[in-house]
């Protein structure tokens, strides 16, 4: 069994207090290993380890030559690529082929991308006429912000924790990160990467733990901490911002989302049927960015209704290491038992369940995980809760409509504004709907297609702030104006 340690200034370190918790495989519901929590005096440790690196080597150390061990830190994950790929599947139970494509790769990419933008980003510089006829010249420089907390939900572990440690170290920051509590291993991994690069130590701490009374609530309330980025559910996002409110601390939030879909009589069938299904139920519907509402013009939804259904009812839930599965557990039976609550509601308020709405039979060590079945449903209203609140599992409503102006004002009826697909083969309409609907990321004709020099972030209750490109050096950065008078 795993023991899973904090690691503060460049070593791995227990607990003062000896509490510890245990890390579970949501597949079998087995104990996988033991996880240190943090009390004050560990994060306490940690802030402090990482606002003395500020001041040292890693304060001092040319620009290049911080890109170049950033690189060094995505080479070191890539070299390890299967222990990380092995942790992060027995961490959350998602299909390896998912881990495969997507969050061991992007864990790298994350910090080559940023160590490559960051040392390509210009600031401006403005002459000022004065009345002596010398003028003045006006330049800006970005310097960082100082020690950052990264809080990190369990979804995407490795991708969402390095997108936000990427361009923190890339900007010249120091890290102190609290990976949630349900996936605690490949961030510690990631120690280990760190310091086999050769990091400094102190510039990549990490501290284990729950959020109220505990790691997460120490970090926010750190006076010392100069930033802080989180990613999680717009509810934790509101506990922390009434944390700060002492200290005024600067803050990007990635939050929660209600996601639509609007699917148009002239979308090429096939690509959106196929896209609504990975949308609605990759990593067992855990995306902050999928869909849970399906808006269908009314022409052909019988027909992506029955084709949805026929989707759903194919998918292969498994373990993550057979080749054939293509859904995973949920994150937790605390998860589980969320998920199904709604599954119940939906049922309670009205819905027809086209397919899925239980427990699906799970053989061997997977009985005793924490499953449930893709779940459709259709016949329930707008303002009933299940369409309102965010379920965050492998489940959507599907409605359809009989206006663009109809699909938009349905779709945009939400106190979310994170993400949207549409789908439609006519140009115009995808450009007039992009911009009338409620969210910060709109895909057309695909979903989750990333490129990382794009803003990221969600409008409404669904965050503050965006990242990505040169738009998370507004976060990480402080920019100052320096006037020169010539
Ligand atoms: P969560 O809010 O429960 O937890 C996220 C992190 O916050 C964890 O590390 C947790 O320990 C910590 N935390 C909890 N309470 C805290 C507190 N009071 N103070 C400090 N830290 C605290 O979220 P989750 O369940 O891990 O993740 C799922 C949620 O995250 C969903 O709502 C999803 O939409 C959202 N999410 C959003 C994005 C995005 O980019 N917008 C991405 C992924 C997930
Ligand atoms: O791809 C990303 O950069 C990103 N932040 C994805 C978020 C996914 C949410 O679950």
């Amino acid at each position: 069994m795993r023991e899973i340690k904090h690691f503060i200034d460049g070593e791995f370190v227990t607990s003062r207090s000896g509490k510890t918790f245990p890390n579970i495989n949501p597949a079998t519901g087995g104990q996988i290993g033991i996880v240190h929590e943090a009390g004050r005096d560990e994060v306490d440790a940690a802030v402090g380890a990482a606002r003395a690196a500020l001041k040292g080597e890693w304060g001092r150390m040319p620009v290049a030559d911080r890109m170049a061990l950033l690189h060094k830190v995505a080479d070191g994950i890539n070299a390890r690529f299967d222990e990380f790929l092995e942790a992060e599947c027995l961490d959350t139970g998602k299909p390896g082929g998912l881990a495969r494509h997507i969050d061991i790769p992007r864990g790298a990419a994350n910090f080559k991308i940023f160590a490559d933008l960051v040392k390509n980003v210009p600031t401006e510089s403005f002459m000022l006429d004065t009345p002596d006829g010398k003028g003045a010249l006006n330049y800006a420089v970005r310097q960082p912000k100082g020690v950052i907390a990264v809080i990190s939900p369990w979804n995407l572990p490795l991708l969402l924790m390095t997108w936000k440690v990427g361009p923190a170290l890339a900007c010249g920051n120091t890290v102190v990160v609290k990976p949630s509590e349900e996936t605690p291993t490949t961030t510690t991994l990631l120690g280990e990467v760190m310091n086999d690069a050769g990091m400094p130590r102190g510039v990549f701490n990490v501290v284990h733990g729950f959020g109220p009374n505990s790691a997460g609530e120490f970090l926010t309330t750190n006076k010392k901490v100069d930033g802080i980025t989180f990613t999680g559910e717009t509810r934790t996002g509101s506990a922390i911002l009434k944390a700060t409110a002492d200290n005024i601390t600067h803050v990007s939030f990635e939050l929660g989302g209600k996601n639509p879909a609007l699917v148009f009589a002239d979308c090429d069938m096939e690509a959106a049927v196929d896209g609504t299904l990975r949308s609605a139920f990759a990593n067992c519907g855990q995306v902050c960015l999928g869909t849970e509402r399906v808006y269908v013009e009314r022409s052909i939804y019988e027909e992506f209704l029955a084709r949805l259904k026929a989707g759903a009812e194919g998918m292969k839930l498994g373990a993550w290491d057979d080749p054939d599965t293509n859904m995973g557990p949920l994150i937790s039976k605390e998860h589980q038992e969320k998920v199904l609550s709604y599954y119940e509601l939906a049922v309670e308020e009205g819905a027809t369940v086209v397919t899925g709405g239980g427990v699906p039979d799970m053989s061997g060590d997977l009985a005793g995980g924490s499953w449930v079945q893709p779940t459709i449903w259709t016949g329930l209203s707008e303002t009933d809760r299940v369409v309102k609140e965010e379920i965050f599992g492998p489940c959507c409503h599907v409605r359809p409509f009989d206006s663009e102006e109809e699909g938009v004002n349905t779709a945009n009826d939400t106190e979310y504004g994170l993400a949207a697909a549409i789908w439609t083969q006519d140009a115009t309409r995808a450009h007039r709907v992009a911009a009338q609907v409620d969210a910060g990321i709109v895909w057309v004709n695909s979903w989750f297609l990333r490129d990382l020099r794009t803003p990221f972030g969600g409008m409404k209750a669904s965050g503050i702030g965006r990242e990505g490109g040169v738009h998370s050096l507004e976060f990480y950065t402080e920019l100052k104006n320096v006037c020169l008078k010539l």
